[in-house]
């Protein structure tokens, strides 16, 4: 049984996962496992799409990859996918959300390819994220967060924190 636990971090690329792990692992103490640069770092990949301009993920590699880390606890598992996660790891998935004016720049600063740009603010609008995560776990462990601004971010912050909190007083 985990002391501390494990939470998904999703939404569509530009939502604000990584700039939300580092702050929840500077302040809780959690890992942040950027699932981007474990699929860089160990290979966990069948190949770079030049198109998209993004990696082709080994899933099976990907889960033998993070599988001993996760099943210690006390895990930020950063990505813009959610389904291939098992249930039995998971305590709570946060959906990052926003708007499209505010991804569409955010993704534009970034030098998105154009079909990589639209299809990431079609999967936005559509909420392909969100139905994801609720088809994928309970309910009661999803969690919407609207990520448009840095209020909005450090509000998002504080609520995980309680979370974190009242999970670790209720199951240690
Ligand atoms: P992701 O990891 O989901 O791709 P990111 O954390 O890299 O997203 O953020 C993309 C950009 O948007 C980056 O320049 C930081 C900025 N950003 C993210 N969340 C934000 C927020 N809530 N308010 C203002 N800017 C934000």
């Amino acid at each position: 049984m985990r002391q501390s636990p494990n939470i998904i971090i999703t939404g569509t690329p530009g939502v604000g996962k990584t700039t939300h792990c580092e702050s929840l692992a500077e302040r809780l103490g959690l890992r942040h496992i950027s699932v981007n640069q474990v699929v860089k770092d160990k290979d966990c990949h069948e190949g770079f799409d030049e198109e998209y301009q993004s990696w082709i993920v080994d899933e099976d590699k990907l889960l033998d990859a993070i599988e001993d880390d996760v099943k210690q606890g006390g895990c930020l598992i950063d990505w813009h996918a959610c389904d291939l996660f098992p249930k039995s790891w998971v305590d709570l998935v946060v959906v990052l959300r926003v708007d499209s004016t505010t991804l569409y720049d955010r993704l534009k600063a970034r030098n998105y390819p154009e079909i990589k740009l639209q299809e990431n603010l079609d999967s936005e609008i559509m909420e392909v994220l969100l139905q994801e995560a609720r088809d994928s776990y309970d309910a009661e462990i999803v969690i919407e967060l609207t990520s448009n601004t840095s209020d909005e971010m450090e509000t998002n912050v504080d609520r995980v924190e309680a979370w974190v909190k009242q999970w670790k007083a209720d199951n240690n």
